[in-house]
């Protein structure tokens, strides 16, 4: 055997070992089957890839915010009707944006242009209680294993 021709020899082996060795070391990472997987503590949220035009719909009605919460991508609006006789309105909880107060089929809308967690009430029945979260990523729905 020329030395070429068994360094390729050894080169070829050393290879195999080395592609063995990483399989074999991804199998000893993955847990073991009787092992509790973890919970799945997040609901999916579907979350549309752009913004649509028009303001996601909030609609308040017997004295609630219907969805309580929401969530929506950067700079997607969101607009807020008063199905309600009585008064509304939405307001920041910490005061720094406000609608105007919304009598029955009034509409607000605002746009969210950066992430986090938006909460809100009503300042006139301040029990009603919203939340808007803004999310640069998009959430795949998660699946649970069978
Ligand atoms: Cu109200």
């Amino acid at each position: 055997m020329s030395p070429l021709r068994s360094w390729l020899v050894f080169a070829c082996g050393a290879l195999l070992l080395l592609v063995f060795a990483s399989f074999a070391g991804g199998a000893l990472a993955e847990p073991a089957p009787n092992q509790p997987r973890p919970a799945l503590t997040q609901t999916p949220t579907t979350i549309p890839v752009t913004p649509t035009p028009t303001g996601v719909p909030v609609a308040i009605q017997n004295f609630a915010y219907a969805p309580a919460s929401l969530t929506v991508p950067l700079n997607q609006p969101v607009t807020w009707t008063n199905n309600d006789s009585a008064p509304h309105d939405v307001a920041a909880s910490g005061g720094s944006w406000a609608s105007p107060t919304l009598s029955q089929g009034q509409q607000f809308t605002r746009n969210f242009d950066q992430p986090g967690t938006y909460d809100y009430i009503c300042s006139i029945h301040p029990f009603m209680r919203g939340s808007v979260t803004v999310v640069v990523q998009i959430f795949l729905p998660l699946v649970q294993a069978p």
